[in-house]
C-alpha cells in the first residue's frame, strides 16, 4: 500500500519527466525567491515591474514551447502547464504576464508568422527584452470577436490600422503589438498583424484602479490609422481560427495557473486552522473546517490531472478545444470557490493582504472571466453536446 501525501493526492510529481520536474523547480524557486517577495506591494500600489520580463526571459519561462533556435526550449505543453501553476501560485497577474507573452505573441508569431517576423521578434520575446501584447477584445466585442470593428486598410505597400482593442494586458509597456483586425483586402477576413511601439497613430492608454490583478498592467490600444508595411502581416492564417488557436495554449496554460492560486489558499487554509485556536482548540479539529480542507484537497487534485491530461494530449496533437474548455471553466471556478472559502477560513484576518487569500480571490474573477467567460466555456461544450450554438 502506498503512502497518502495530503500536498500531492495522485502522486502528480511521479507523473512529470525529468526535464518537466526540472523545469517546475526552476519556476518555482524563481517565484518563490523574486516574484513572492514582490506581491504584496505591487499589488496594494498596481506597480508592474517590466525586469521581471528579463527575469523570466533569462530563466527560459517565457514561450517554453518554442524551439530553441527561436530562443525558446522546446519544452513540453505539460511543462509549460508546471510554470503557470508556479508562477499563478504567487499572483495570476504575473501569470498573465507570462502566458500573455508566451501563447498569445510568441505562438502566433511562429504559428503563423514569416520567417523575418520569426527571426525578429522571437528571441527578443523570449529574452523579455521585448514585451509583447494580444489584441483581441473590443469595447462592443467581448465574447464575441466576431463583431470587431477594426479594420486594415489596404494600401501601396502595406495597410492602414484603424479602430480600439480595450483590456490588453501588458499594452501601456508593450513593444510589440499581435492586433487582430478585419482587412478589406481578405474580403473582410480577420488577419492578425504585428506593430511596434512609437508606430504615428499608435497609444495605449492605461486602465487605471482594477480592483483584481493589479500587478499586471492592463490598457487600451487606440489605433489611429496607422500605416505598417506588408511585412506586418501574419501570413499563414485567415479567420477567427488564428486568434483562438493562440487561445487554446493560453486557456489551457490558465487551468494549470488557477489550480496554483488555490494550492495557495488550500495550504494558507491549513496552516491558519492548525495554528490559530477558538473554543479550546485548534480550528482544524473541528469537523467543519476538515470537510472544507477535504474539498479543496479534492478539486485541487481532480483538476491537476485533468489538466495533466489534456497537456499531454496537446503534446501528441491530439487535443481538442473543446478539452481545453472543460479544464479551463472547471479549474478557474473551483479555484476561485476555494479562494472564498479559505477567505471565510480566515475570519477577519483573511481581508488583510498580508495574509494573501483575498488577493487571490480578486484575483480569480479576473481569470474566470478573461479567455472566455465561465458561461462562454458552458456553452461551447453546450454546443458539443447538443449541437446547437446557443451563444
Ligand atoms: P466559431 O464559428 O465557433 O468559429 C470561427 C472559426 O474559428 C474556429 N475555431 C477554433 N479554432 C481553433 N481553436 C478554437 N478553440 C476554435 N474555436 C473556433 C472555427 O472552426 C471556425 O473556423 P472556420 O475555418 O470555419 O472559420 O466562432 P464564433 O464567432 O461562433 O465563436 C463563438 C465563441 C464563443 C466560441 C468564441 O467567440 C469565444 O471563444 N469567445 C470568447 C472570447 C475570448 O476568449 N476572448 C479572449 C480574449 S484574449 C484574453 O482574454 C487574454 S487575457 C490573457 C491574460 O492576461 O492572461
Ligand atoms: P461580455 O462579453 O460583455 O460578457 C458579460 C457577461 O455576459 C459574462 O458573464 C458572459 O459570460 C456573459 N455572456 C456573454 N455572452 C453570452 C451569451 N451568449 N449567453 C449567456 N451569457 C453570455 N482581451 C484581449 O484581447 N487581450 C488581453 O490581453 C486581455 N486581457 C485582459 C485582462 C483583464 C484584466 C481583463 C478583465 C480582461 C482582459 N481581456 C483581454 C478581455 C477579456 O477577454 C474579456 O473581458 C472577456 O472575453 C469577456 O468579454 P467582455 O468583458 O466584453 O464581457
Amino acid at each position: 500500500m502506498g503512502k497518502f501525501d495530503w500536498a500531492d493526492a495522485f502522486l502528480l510529481d511521479d507523473q512529470l519527466t525529468d526535464d518537466e520536474r526540472m523545469i517546475r523547480d526552476i519556476a518555482r524557486a524563481y517565484a518563490d525567491d523574486r516574484l513572492a517577495p514582490r506581491i504584496i506591494d505591487a499589488f496594494a500600489n498596481e506597480r508592474t515591474d517590466p525586469e521581471i520580463f528579463r527575469e523570466m526571459g533569462e530563466l527560459g519561462l517565457l514561450g517554453p514551447t518554442i524551439p530553441e533556435d527561436f530562443g525558446g526550449v522546446g519544452a513540453s505543453y505539460v511543462a509549460y502547464g508546471l510554470i503557470a501553476r508556479e508562477v499563478e501560485r504567487v499572483d495570476s497577474g504575473y501569470r498573465s504576464m507570462m502566458s500573455v507573452q508566451s501563447s498569445l505573441v510568441m505562438y502566433p508569431i511562429h504559428a503563423y508568422g514569416s520567417d523575418d517576423q520569426k527571426s525578429r521578434y522571437l528571441p527578443r520575446l523570449a529574452s523579455g527584452a521585448w514585451i509583447g501584447c494580444f489584441g483581441l477584445t473590443e469595447p462592443d466585442a467581448g465574447s464575441d470577436p466576431g463583431g470587431m470593428r477594426t479594420v486594415a486598410k489596404k494600401v501601396e505597400g502595406g495597410y492602414v490600422l484603424s479602430g480600439a482593442k480595450t483590456w490588453i494586458s501588458n499594452a501601456p509597456i508593450a513593444d510589440v503589438f499581435v492586433i487582430w483586425a478585419r482587412s478589406d483586402a481578405h474580403g473582410g477576413a480577420i488577419r492578425g498583424f504585428v506593430l511596434e511601439k512609437g508606430m504615428t497613430g499608435l497609444s495605449t492608454p492605461r486602465i487605471e484602479n482594477k480592483l483584481s490583478l493589479r500587478a499586471s498592467i492592463t490598457g487600451m490600444v487606440m489605433m489611429d490609422e496607422v500605416a505598417v508595411g506588408e511585412d506586418a502581416l501574419l501570413p499563414h492564417v485567415e479567420g477567427l481560427k488564428g486568434p483562438f488557436g493562440c487561445l487554446n495554449r493560453a486557456r489551457y496554460g490558465i487551468s494549470w495557473g488557477a489550480l496554483g492560486a488555490a494550492e495557495f489558499c488550500f495550504h494558507a487554509a491549513r496552516h491558519y486552522g492548525l495554528d490559530r485556536r477558538q473554543f479550546g482548540r485548534p480550528l482544524a479539529a473541528t469537523q467543519l473546517y476538515q470537510k472544507k480542507l477535504a474539498d479543496m484537497e479534492t478539486e485541487i487534485a481532480l483538476g491537476l490531472q485533468a489538466s495533466l491530461r489534456v497537456g499531454r494530449l496537446m503534446d501528441e496533437g491530439r487535443f481538442a478545444p473543446e478539452m481545453i474548455s472543460i479544464v479551463k471553466r472547471n479549474n478557474v471556478g473551483k479555484a476561485l470557490d476555494i479562494a472564498r472559502a479559505a477567505r471565510d477560513m480566515h475570519g477577519g484576518n483573511g481581508i488583510s493582504g498580508e495574509y494573501q487569500v483575498m488577493r487571490h480571490l480578486m484575483n480569480l474573477e479576473t481569470v474566470n472571466t478573461y479567455e472566455g467567460a465561465h458561461d462562454v466555456h458552458a456553452l461551447i461544450l453546450g454546443r458539443a453536446i447538443t449541437g446547437i450554438a446557443a451563444f
